[in-house]
């Protein structure tokens, strides 16, 4: 009987699953029967930018948290495809840091050339998932949307890649029932130029606080008031901009900080990161983990150690993400394949997963994290037949990104790094990003 694997998710860690096994079924080796199910009606994940907020059209909570104008957070060249290259693609070597539409167009590229479209069944959201011991399967229940009809089926594996960066972890401040501004998370956060001329407060010192301060200065905002709980950003930032400690309350319009300031604001946007959220997860399958380099309950990162049945891609906090997807994909697919064993005894699979975890916590600074996570991604791809690629230039392209971002936050993404894939060196951007406000895909390839 043909094995039966469930992807739950067509973003960028569920479409490299469907890669991976389309690799080998592309070498005339028989492959699992594979049904992707997507609740979008595209694929991309959260690279599928949408202008909805709240639900979508059908009810369902909205998955995207991306907005309108951006770009990379990181550069181009740690995230390439050791299979697809950027030059590939677009047929010439492109600037380091792409808008977002360049690299949804990018990502679409590799599984459109791979044929696997109709692997997936889109506006199809996963209800419901249960494990039978017995049977030693899994019974998935979905709702097709476009029919709005639900349905279930029998897999012998779940590979679930549903993302961890949609359901928004909002906390409450003293005085927000009165506020007379917009409150809003960034998972809701879609146009800087709702912003403009405004006084802005943030909560939260990470990516989406640093980047949507960022969006909003760039598109003309009063002043960024950053409130931080642990440490400021510290980066040198534009005059109109300021760190502050962690938000006491708010009045009517004044935001009121624990070093005894006040700061009168417009608007409050939380960048307080989000939650790995599983609804359709019964408890003995459900991952319950904080947002970190070493996922609780994953052994090699991947595979659930209370079911070794079900495995989980992009769980992690990501330095590296659409090659390590890949690199997990294969390690997953060579799992499900038999070509892998996994250890039958779940001390030892347990005992993998402390073992990353502390050396997670052994490290102090963010280029320890940067190689930590590029010894996994090594780690994995020297089990499949990924191809390799120079993992440790590619540290190094985050390394000096992190360099570049403490001489010049608002400059950083001027600067341009070496594809460790073609070896070829991107060329320097046309525009600064600060003077770039079309971002358009033609705009942006005009190099
Ligand atoms: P997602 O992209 O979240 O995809 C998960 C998919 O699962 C979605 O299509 C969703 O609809 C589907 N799904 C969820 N639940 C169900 C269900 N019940 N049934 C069916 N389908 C379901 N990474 C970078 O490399 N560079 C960046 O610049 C960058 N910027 C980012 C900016 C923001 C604002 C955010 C939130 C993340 C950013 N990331 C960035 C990280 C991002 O996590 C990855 O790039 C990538 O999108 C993760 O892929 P994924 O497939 O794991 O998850
Ligand atoms: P992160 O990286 O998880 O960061 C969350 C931030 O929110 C972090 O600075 C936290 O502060 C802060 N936070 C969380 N809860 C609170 C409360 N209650 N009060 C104040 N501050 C709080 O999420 P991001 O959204 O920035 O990034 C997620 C992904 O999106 C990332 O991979 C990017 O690619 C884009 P702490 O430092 O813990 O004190």
């Amino acid at each position: 009987m043909t094995q039966r694997v469930a992807v739950i998710g067509a973003g960028p860690s569920g479409l490299a699953q469907l890669r991976a096994f389309q690799s080998d079924a592309a070498k005339g080796i028989n492959i699992p029967k594979v049904v992707c199910f997507e609740k979008q009606s595209n694929w991309g994940g959260l690279w599928n930018y949408t202008w909805r907020t709240g639900v979508d059209e059908h009810g369902e909570p909205v998955h995207g948290s991306m907005y309108r104008y951006l770009w990379s957070n990181g550069p181009k060249e740690g995230l390439e495809f050791a299979d697809y290259s950027f030059e590939e693609h677009f047929g010439k070597q492109i600037a380091s840091y792409p808008p977002r539409a360049v690299m949804f167009d990018y990502i679409q590229g590799r599984v459109k050339k791979a044929g696997v479209r109709d692997w997936i069944r889109f506006s199809t959201v996963v209800r419901n998932v249960t494990y039978d011991a017995d049977s030693d399967k899994f019974t998935v229940t979905v709702h097709d949307q476009a029919t709005d009809r639900m349905y279930s089926e029998v897999f012998d594996w779940v590979v679930v890649a549903s993302g961890h960066f949609s359901t928004p972890n909002v906390p409450e401040f003293p005085g927000f029932e009165r506020f007379n501004g917009r409150i809003v998370h960034a998972h809701d956060f879609r146009d800087a130029c709702e912003f403009k001329d405004k006084d802005i407060l943030i909560v939260g010192t990470s990516y989406s606080a640093e980047d949507i301060g960022s969006q909003c200065w760039k598109y003309g905002c009063k002043s960024v008031t950053v409130s931080y709980r642990t440490a400021p950003m510290g980066f040198d930032w534009p005059d109109n901009w300021r760190e502050v400690p962690i938000l006491q309350r708010v009045s009517e319009d004044t935001a009121f900080f624990a070093d005894g300031t006040s700061k009168r604001v417009d608007a409050i946007i939380l960048c307080t990161g989000y939650k790995h959220y599983f609804p359709f997860l019964p408890d003995d399958l459900r991952l319950k983990t904080r947002n970190r380099l070493a996922a609780a309950d994953l052994y090699m990162g991947v595979v659930y150690v209370h079911n070794p049945k079900l495995l989980y891609l992009g769980m992690q906090d990501q330095w590296f993400t659409f090659n390590m997807f890949d690199a997990q994909a294969w390690y997953a697919r060579d799992v499900i394949m038999g070509r892998i064993a996994v250890p039958d005894d779940k001390q030892a699979l347990m005992a993998d997963v402390a073992e990353r975890e502390a050396r997670e916590d052994a490290g102090t600074d963010n280029k320890y994290a940067i190689h930590y996570q590029g010894d996994y991604v090594k780690e994995l791809i020297a089990l499949t037949d990924y191809p390799d690629f120079d993992v440790d230039g590619a540290c190094d392209a985050f390394v000096e990104w992190k360099n570049h971002k403490a001489e010049n936050i608002m400059g950083f993404r001027n600067n341009s790094y070496r594809s460790v894939i073609t070896g070829t060196m991107a060329p320097q951007h046309h525009t600064p990003w600060k003077d770039a406000l079309d971002d358009s895909m033609e705009a942006y390839l005009r190099n």
